[in-house]
């Protein structure tokens, strides 16, 4: 019967070659009605997800990147990529021991005994001896792994957390993850129960926060930071947006505090630290505490890092029952290892029938991916003072470390001194979020055009300069600011060049727009 409608529809195919090229042609954009899944009939949920980092203005800069290969004549000899946290997009080089490893995991021929000897010439011992163990407890890359994944690293991940903290941590409520994105996928789509069950994000946020709530149809409860107070948080306005969205019937259930921020790039005090854990056990709200950023802290003496896990342990007995899920990726800190994917989060104080629930929820994905495991294994158990390779990843986490923190300085002082700009200092994380006075000439231009204002500053700035940027409208922002975020990845050697352009582009746009 089958084969009978499979060979009917050929034959009426082969009788009607309109029909045939209608089939078989690449166009997506077919009249909806010949569509069972159509704009009008699909998840509208999906719909409403919006993502900036990579939305029009990274659109624009891909097909600008087409433009200039095909050698078409523009005002810039290359896009920069200054929309996504992506180091190693801007030339930031891997870290040796790291690449060693995988590569032997990657290739495991290399570590047959008989090339042995070629292979020290080439590589360190601790490099073999890592990858010979990895290979031990995975077998191979390219086996499924335990849904949680790997049991070694994971006990790996819970040893640094111990470390990082003074406080135990078990490697049972540790799952790795596809970079924080998924694990933070996985926690809010476990929370929200349905459309009334709210979720607390800042604003400004980095938008998975925002996209996912819309996938989950679950209601955002903003709170603001406060930028005449370096992006800090304020509590009282936490207080009151609990309040307000409970009267009208939320049931805020969880807090997503981001720290360092993205795009802010505040370091939060442990005294805000501590006045988040006890409004979250007054409120009975989870906490979700995204630190993806915890090693790019720039100003460790006065805004040192704290995990929330270690100062609700310090804090006592008496907030035992906060629930706390943390979250980390290699993505971030100087490793930038974004497209391998990989990350962890920590449940702490999560009913263990929920926990179980999680680890079902996870095996229906099977495994994260293992390269991405491994690179959390190497990010959370690095070489250490005496082995080989000690000296060369120090070296390298340090230069990064102190390029960052000085391309971090250039790069808010090259917004301050713009005409009508102001910029907080990126105490942490990878980005500026400075707040941009348009004239009201450039407002109306963009009201014209149907763009945000930011977006429309925004794009002229990709025309102009070939740098991309994200509109602050993307990430939300106080009602009538602006703001534009920006990374601070671009190479060290080009980046005065880099804000001339930047400085050089403000002054021919409030000299276009001249109120
Ligand atoms: N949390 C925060 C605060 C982030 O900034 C990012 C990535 C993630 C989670 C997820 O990262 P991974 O899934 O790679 O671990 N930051 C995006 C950004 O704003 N620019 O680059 C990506």
């Amino acid at each position: 019967m089958l084969n009978a409608i499979a060979l009917a529809t050929k034959s009426s195919l082969r009788a009607s070659p309109h029909h045939a090229k209608s089939f078989f042609s690449y166009s997506t954009r077919s009249p909806a009605r010949n569509k069972v899944l159509s704009l009008e009939s699909m998840n509208e949920a999906v719909k409403n997800v919006e993502y900036a980092v990579r939305g029009e203005l990274a659109l624009k800069a891909e097909s600008l990147r087409v433009d200039l290969a095909q050698k078409k004549p523009l005002p810039f000899e290359r896009v920069i990529g200054c929309n996504i946290g992506n180091p190693q997009q801007l030339y930031q080089k891997p870290i040796t021991f790291f690449r060693q490893v995988v590569s032997l995991c990657e290739n495991p021929d290399l570590l047959v005994p008989k090339n042995r000897e070629v292979l020290l010439q080439l590589y360190p011992k601790d490099a073999i001896v890592r990858a010979e163990m990895l290979l031990r407890d995975v077998i191979s890359v390219g086996a499924y792994s335990h849904s949680k994944g790997v049991p070694s690293i994971r006990r790996n991940v819970a040893k640094f957390i111990e470390k990082r903290d003074g406080v135990p941590a078990n490697p049972e409520h540790i799952f790795l993850t596809q970079g924080a994105s998924s694990g933070v996928q996985t926690i809010l789509q476990v929370i929200t129960k349905n459309q009334h069950t709210g979720i607390m994000i800042p604003i400004p946020q980095y938008p998975l926060y925002s996209a996912t709530l819309s996938l989950f149809n679950a209601t955002p409860v903003p709170y603001y930071l406060d930028e005449s107070n370096q992006w800090a948080l304020n509590m009282d306005d936490m207080e009151a947006s609990v309040k307000e969205a409970r009267s009208k019937g939320t049931d805020v259930r969880a807090l997503c505090i981001i720290n360092p921020g993205n795009p802010t790039g505040q370091c939060l005090s442990e005294e805000n630290i501590r006045q988040v854990i006890d409004f979250c056990h007054r409120e009975r709200i989870i906490l979700l505490a995204d630190e993806v950023y915890q090693t790019n802290i720039y100003q460790p003496g006065r805004k040192p890092f704290h995990s929330f896990k270690k100062i609700l342990h310090q804090m006592g007995e008496e907030y035992k029952d906060v629930e706390l899920v943390s979250f980390h990726s290699i993505s971030k800190g100087m490793i930038g290892e974004c497209g391998r994917r990989g990350g962890y989060f920590e449940m702490v104080g999560i009913d263990e029938d929920v926990v179980d629930q999680i680890y079902k929820l996870v095996s229906a994905n099977l495994c994260p991916n293992v390269q991405g495991q491994i690179l959390v294994d190497l990010m959370t158990n690095p070489p250490q003072k005496g082995d080989e390779s000690y000296p060369q990843y120090q070296e390298e986490i340090g230069a990064i470390y102190e390029s960052l923190k000085r391309r971090a300085v250039k790069l808010a002082n090259c917004f301050n001194g713009m005409e009508g700009v102001t910029c907080n200092e990126a105490e942490g994380a990878m980005y500026v979020f400075p707040k941009i006075t348009l004239p009201q000439k450039a407002i109306e231009a963009a009201k014209k055009a149907g763009k945000e204002p930011d977006n429309y500053y925004c794009l002229e700035m990709l025309d102009a300069t070939g740098v991309c940027v994200v509109n602050g409208s993307g990430f939300g922002q106080a009602p009538n600011t602006w703001h534009l975020r920006s990374t601070f990845l671009p190479e060290e050697h080009l980046f005065d060049e880099f804000c001339g352009k930047l400085e050089k582009f403000h002054a021919q746009f409030l000299a276009k727009y001249k109120d």
